[in-house]
């Protein structure tokens, strides 16, 4: 029996192409900025998001982490939305490390911010007040089920923060889904904002690593933000030289994946037990409800057991991300072990 694991698109493995090209990767000590083939990541990624420059970092927990600290002052409150993955999945980084208060605006089920909410969050000058100095925003957006931002609405934010004097961080650990669902180039994602992230280890199946961009003055304080995390790495071409395979072979086919996700929540809308609504998978992640009959990390576990991995979103709540290593014959088959346990489930509940 396959396993399909649709925990996460971390999961995936490199491709042979990625391999051959750590192998013959030409390398040097990153720290003094001699690794050949970083300094062309580097160049490649800060092209491609359309800003000066682009730093390597070892994961998308760390590039969100040192966007922060780049950008904001111990005791500074930086606003997300209160699915954020920096407010969730982080480990409270931004305010164990950055020292920063994290303060939450709603995320619409779409992923944004209200901008009227944002607004009125932003702290006026006041004695008391700590200063509001960082957005953060997220595209796609992971909590709210791989949802997209248009551009439109990026630019629409970051002139809004603009104008109060406060910078934008884009956490676009996925911005190339984004990119494909609406068939528009990265960088005018990122266009409107001051500095953004990208992870090359989901979707596009690198191994390791992330890219944290923004002009020239920001990446050098970001780097030396990186290796004051203890993040300086030296021969680490051979990361960089599967993330450029990544950049370079696997944008383009995000949308099979997205085509996936999609046959994925159409198949679970037909499960009569489960509730989804498939017109609002945009990317490759589908969030599904489960009754409450039923036991989330009890469903988790016997659909595990069936060979079919997916994750907890909370609750009810159950996530199931698409990526290379599934393909449309896989989904049918989860389909069918799902809708296995469902019934088995349900059966026993009665
Ligand atoms: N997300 C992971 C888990 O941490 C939940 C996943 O499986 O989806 N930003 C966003 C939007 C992310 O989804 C993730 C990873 C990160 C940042 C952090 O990236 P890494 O795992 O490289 O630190």
């Amino acid at each position: 029996m396959k396993t399909i694991d649709l925990r996460s698109d971390t999961i995936t493995l490199p491709t042979e192409d990625m391999r051959r090209a750590i192998y013959e990767a030409e390398l040097g000590d990153d720290v003094y900025q001699e690794d050949p083939t970083i300094n062309r990541l580097e160049e490649q990624s800060a092209r491609i998001m359309g800003k000066e420059a682009a730093l390597l970092t070892v994961s998308g927990a760390m590039s969100n982490l040192i966007a922060v600290l780049a950008q904001t002052r111990p005791g500074d409150e930086i606003v997300v939305g209160d699915q954020a993955h920096m407010l969730w999945y982080e480990v409270g980084s931004a305010s164990a490390l950055g020292g920063v208060v994290i303060r939450t605006v709603p995320n619409e089920e779409d992923g944004r911010l209200d901008l009227r909410t944002v607004e009125q969050t932003i702290r006026a000058e006041d004695i008391h007040f700590p200063r509001t100095t960082l957005l953060g925003l997220e595209n796609t957006h992971n909590r709210c089920g791989g949802t997209v931002l248009t551009p439109e609405y990026t630019t629409a934010a970051a002139e809004l923060a603009h104008q109060h004097g406060i910078r934008v961080h884009l956490d676009g650990a996925r911005i190339f889904n984004a990119a494909v669902a609406l068939g528009v180039p990265a960088s005018e994602l990122a266009a409107p904002v001051d500095s953004v992230c990208f992870c090359l280890s989901k979707s596009l199946s690198a191994p390791v690593g992330s890219l944290l961009c923004g002009t020239c003055d920001f990446v050098a304080s970001a780097r030396k933000w990186r290796k004051m995390l203890g993040g300086g790495m030296r021969q680490a071409g051979i990361i960089a030289a599967a993330g450029i395979v990544a950049l370079d072979d696997m944008i383009e086919r995000l949308a099979e994946d997205h085509a996936n996700a999609r046959l994925l929540a159409q198949g679970l809308a037909r499960i009569p037990a489960i509730t989804v609504n498939p017109d609002r998978v945009r990317t490759n992640i589908v969030i599904f409800d489960l009754p409450a009959s039923i036991s989330t990390s009890e469903f988790i576990q016997r659909l595990g057991r069936q060979g079919v991995k997916v994750g907890s979103r909370g609750g009810q709540r159950v996530r199931a991300v698409t990526h290379r290593m599934v393909e449309a014959g896989d989904i049918q088959e989860a389909l069918k072990r799902i809708e296995l346990v469902v019934r088995e489930m349900e059966a026993a509940a009665r």
